[in-house]
């Protein structure tokens, strides 16, 4: 008989608090034991001058998916998932996308059928809302909820997925009474329209007028806005893909004033520029996605909002379009930029990015690169302390580091189906070597270890439960504004 199924030994553990070397114990996928000096195993990882971190929780990925344009995404749950584990993830929440028309239990029955015999690691869904109809408000969402699909994205721009205020009122309020958490692509409809159409009727069409078209002033009116509406109503709120200093300002300030706000950014706000999206012929298109990647004053307030606690998470927002008439050209080789597919890839790449250039680079610290890719998102989500920690009763998801490992990116090196990196010719130094999904080796050697279909679905809890609103609104907070809402809320739960 032995003690464990799998013991890592000899490596450095960091958690989102602490730095430890010890041997980490797994029986029967979880982890039982940390200690020095365990034996007893089946198997011995020497993780000996490696770091030993919570596997990454990637909770903005889009696979499987169809765009509102109706573009299916290049990855589906066998190459996305992979792709996401030799990145060093463990736990992917991808996004079921309600269309307008579809009832949402069609919609979760749909997204389940696709990942079921495909995913090779564990996930989630987040909804998307994009018809908040009675029968969604009153019925579906919160039977989902309560089911474990406990957040959902709305979008203030796009014309097929765009929510009213109102709506999204409806929503935080279903939010609040049922304990999920509402996440917002907030930027500004018609500032964007507006602009595109001038742009467009004077033949600028190019794809770096997709910068031009999505201004700054979108992003952080819609994000204020967002922030307002989750403020009348005393509810949570998480803003996605967050990618310029004026909006991380915004986002900041709420948080001063005492508001459960919180805020992702992602790789594409670090790494790229609009100077990306302005290379020859349609090159750029390569690099569209929205909000889209700005300056270089842009990236460095991206940087210290992940250093000083205005972002809480960072995801790749993998929204993966290969270079041809299936993805990014769709509308035909010369597209006008208001018809490309809208997204960039970065699931793979995207926890090796920030541990080379944040980390490696002094950015940030080791315990907030953990925080940031894995323990907050499965905190904020409601995974912890199932995902997201090393600790006894903790599923073993686990990723070994080389810290010293030096890679190229190209795009060969990685296992998404989308033919193009926009990281392509980056050194990177530090590299997730061996990746273990419920003490499953499921990436060791560059070889993958497990099957598509072997992961599971996870149910989720309420996730900031700790800072959940207790109670009516509070009313000493603002009592004008509250007021209202506070009637309303009244008249619709009580
Ligand atoms: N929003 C996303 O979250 N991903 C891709 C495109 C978009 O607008
Ligand atoms: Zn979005
Ligand atoms: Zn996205």
């Amino acid at each position: 008989m032995t003690d464990f199924d799998l013991i890592i030994s000899q490596g450095t553990i960091a958690t989102a608090s602490d730095i430890f070397k010890a041997d980490v114990g797994i029986k029967d996928g979880r982890i039982t034991a940390i200690a020095e000096g365990l034996d007893g195993a089946v198997r011995i990882i020497d993780a000996d001058g490696k770091f030993v971190l919570p596997g990454g929780v990637e909770a903005h990925c889009h696979i499987e998916q169809e765009s509102g344009m109706g573009i299916m995404a290049a990855d589906d749950y066998k190459s996305g998932s992979i792709s996401a584990v030799f990145g060093g993830n463990t736990t992917i929440i991808p996004f079921a996308a309600q269309h307008r028309g579809q009832s949402l239990r069609e919609v979760i029955e749909l997204y389940h059928d696709r990942a079921a015999p495909k995913a090779v690691i564990d996930y989630a869904f987040h909804l998307i809302i994009s018809d908040a109809n009675e029968q969604v408000l009153g019925q579906e969402l919160p039977a989902l909820i309560k089911a474990g699909y406990t957040s959902f994205k709305v979008f203030l721009t796009y014309p097929l997925l765009k929510l009213e205020d109102r709506d999204v009122l409806n929503i935080l309020a279903i939010a609040r009474e049922n304990g999920a958490l509402t996440m917002v692509h907030a930027e500004n409809d018609d500032i964007i329209r507006w602009l595109s159409d001038r742009l467009m009727a004077n033949g600028n069409v190019a794809p770096k007028y997709h910068a031009m078209s999505h201004a700054r002033i979108a992003e952080s009116e819609a994000s204020n806005r967002a922030i307002q509406l989750a403020r009348l109503l005393d509810t949570p709120l998480l803003i996605v893909h967050v990618s310029s200093e004026e909006a991380a300002k915004v986002i900041r300030r709420a948080q001063d004033d005492g508001l459960k706000v919180f805020a992702e950014t992602c790789p594409q706000y670090l790494f790229l520029t609009a100077d990306d999206i302005d290379k020859d012929g349609m090159e750029g298109a390569k690099f569209c996605c929205s909000p889209p990647p700005r300056n270089a004053a842009d990236q460095e307030a991206m940087w210290r909002g992940l250093s000083n606690g205005t972002f809480q998470v960072f995801h790749s927002d993998h929204a993966p379009y290969r270079f041809d008439e299936t993805g990014k050209l769709n509308a035909g080789p010369n597209a006008p930029f208001k018809k490309l597919a809208n997204g960039v890839p970065g699931i793979e790449l995207r926890m090796p990015l920030l541990f080379s250039e944040g980390v490696g680079k002094g950015r940030i610290s080791l315990n907030e690169f953990v925080a940031l890719t894995s323990t907050n998102a499965a905190k904020i989500y409601g995974l912890h302390p199932r995902k997201g920690t090393i600790a006894v009763g903790s599923d073993a998801d686990i990723a070994v580091w080389n810290p010293d490992r030096e890679i190229t990116v190209t795009h060969d090196i990685l296992h998404d189906n989308v033919g193009y990196t926009p990281y392509e010719g980056m050194l990177l130094k530090g590299w997730p070597e061996k990746v273990i999904s419920r003490g499953r080796v499921a990436v060791e050697d560059g070889k993958l270890g497990v099957e598509p279909g072997s992961g599971n679905f996870l149910e989720r809890s309420p996730g900031y439960d700790f800072i959940r609103p207790k109670g009516d609104l509070p009313l000493e907070i603002d009592p004008e504004h509250n007021f209202g809402a506070k009637i309303l809320l009244d008249d619709r739960f009580s």
